[in-house]
């Protein structure tokens, strides 16, 4: 299978590397991101296969008006990859600022929304797909996972419930839940701090960006009967703890 796919959080990580991958199948790929220097690097690699739109996922806005100007050779989208989210910080609840949880739920479950909803009748009319970028946060509990956790929790419980509603109509919807990466997202969950960083991330194989692209175009790459309702990935290096217990002296 090849066809148009648009790709939110295309800038790096995760997205960027998906666009590369899907570019070198054959496929057309619109990445869309804030930073128009990223997407323009990306598009001078990548060729005329890759379109950029600049607009922030949290501008509902920029993201009518971006989707309204593509060129009629990327007007039919067949996939969209729900990528674009982030993590604040990785301290628990009662340290954390609103506005950080604002931020994670704008960007992971309204703007995804947005994107969503205004895509729909596309996807539905051309029997398209749906990728949603979730996380293994969404099944397992932890100190400081807080928001970003429930969002990602959100994600996968709305990919399933919108398999449900389009019942019948061909689209194709898949949660993406990966474990331990290494990427920007990975960069920014630590605020650039080297400590919190090395404490999550150091001496750990995690999951590169490459690994979540193969994992998409495999999804994608299934024969249209077949859906792929749910993936949890995690690197050999990140299993389970146990409960933590709380003792009085
Ligand atoms: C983040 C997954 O394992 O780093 O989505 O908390 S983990």
């Amino acid at each position: 299978m090849s066809g148009t796919i648009l790709i939110t959080g295309a800038t790096a990580g995760f997205g960027a590397a998906t666009a590369r991958r899907f570019v070198a199948e054959g496929w057309k790929v619109i990445g869309t991101g804030r930073r128009a220097q990223r997407l323009d690097d990306l598009g001078a690699k990548l060729g005329d296969a890759f379109h950029g739109l600049v607009f922030d996922i949290t501008d509902e806005t920029a993201m009518r008006e971006a989707l309204a100007g593509l060129p009629a050779a990327f007007s039919g989208i067949d996939v969209l990859v729900n990528n674009a989210g982030l993590a604040l910080g990785t301290a628990p609840a009662p340290e954390v600022p609103f506005a950080d949880w604002k931020t994670m739920v704008n960007t992971n479950i309204t703007g995804l929304l947005a994107i969503t909803h205004h895509l729909l009748p596309t996807l539905i009319e051309r029997r398209g797909m749906i990728v949603n970028l979730s996380s293994v946060a969404a099944h397992w509990p932890y100190s400081g996972g807080n928001v970003y956790a429930g969002t990602k929790a959100f994600l996968r419980q709305f990919s399933l419930g919108l398999r449900s509603d389009l019942h019948g109509k061909g689209v194709r919807i898949t949660s993406i839940e990966p474990g331990l990466c290494e990427s920007e997202f990975t960069l920014v969950r630590t605020g650039g701090n080297q400590a919190a960083y090395e404490a999550l991330y150091g001496g750990a194989h995690a999951i590169q960006p490459e690994d979540i692209a193969n994992t998409i175009h495999w999804v994608a790459s299934q024969p249209p009967h077949i859906n792929i309702n749910s993936l949890e990935i995690m690197p050999v290096s990140q299993s389970w703890a146990g409960f933590q217990v709380h003792r009085e002296k």
